[in-house]
């Protein structure tokens, strides 16, 4: 039987029982809002020390960390574009993100990882341009390589569950 590597789920990614969860940080890596900041709050202040030491990092790139109080070993910290329109590379930089996350996965042997729309709350990127990105970078990916072996879209409200089932349905 051919095993589903593309999942779509409804809710609160700090939840989920997976290898690894993809937080939506900033450059500065030290917390935030929005799911950063619930991240960084399920997780613990352990979270915090870790992230200090990685002294940051660049828009479209990735950094790994322990999971401490998540159900997930890893988290894997992404620093998505602020929207300004799209014309400052906003949709490649966003393509970068899901390319390096899912490579850290790869060499990380992380079997089940779990994306938020990352730069689709406040920094504003159009959620159903970013769901495009976000699924043909993720298929293309998984097609090359056999890690990540699962990829969870993590919807957070209706809205958004809708574009990612309507683009994973076609
Ligand atoms: N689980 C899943 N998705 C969530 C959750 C959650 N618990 N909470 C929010 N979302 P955002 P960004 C969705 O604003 O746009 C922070 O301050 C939300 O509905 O968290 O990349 C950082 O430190 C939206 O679709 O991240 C940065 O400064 C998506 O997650 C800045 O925000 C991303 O929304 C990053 O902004």
């Amino acid at each position: 039987m051919k095993v589903k590597r593309v999942e779509l789920i409804k809710g609160d990614i700090t939840n989920l029982n997976v290898d690894a969860i993809v937080n939506a940080a900033n450059n500065s890596l030290l917390g935030g809002g929005g799911v950063d900041g619930a991240i960084h709050k399920a997780a613990g202040p352990e979270l915090f020390i870790e992230c200090e030491n990685l002294k940051g990092c660049t828009t479209g790139q990735a950094k790994i960390t322990k999971g401490y109080k998540l159900k997930a070993k890893h988290i894997i910290h992404t620093v998505g574009p602020v929207w300004y329109g799209g014309y400052r590379d906003e949709p490649d930089l966003l393509a970068s993100c899901y390319q390096s996350s899912l490579k850290l996965a790869k060499e990380n042997k992380i079997k089940t990882i779990a994306f938020p729309g990352i730069s689709t709350g406040i920094y504003g990127f159009p959620k159903d341009l970013a769901a495009v990105i976000a699924i043909n970078e993720t298929k293309r990916f998984i097609n090359k390589y056999s890690y990540p072996q699962k990829v969870i879209f993590v919807a957070y409200d209706d809205d958004s569950f809708e574009t990612y089932r309507n683009l994973l349905d076609k």
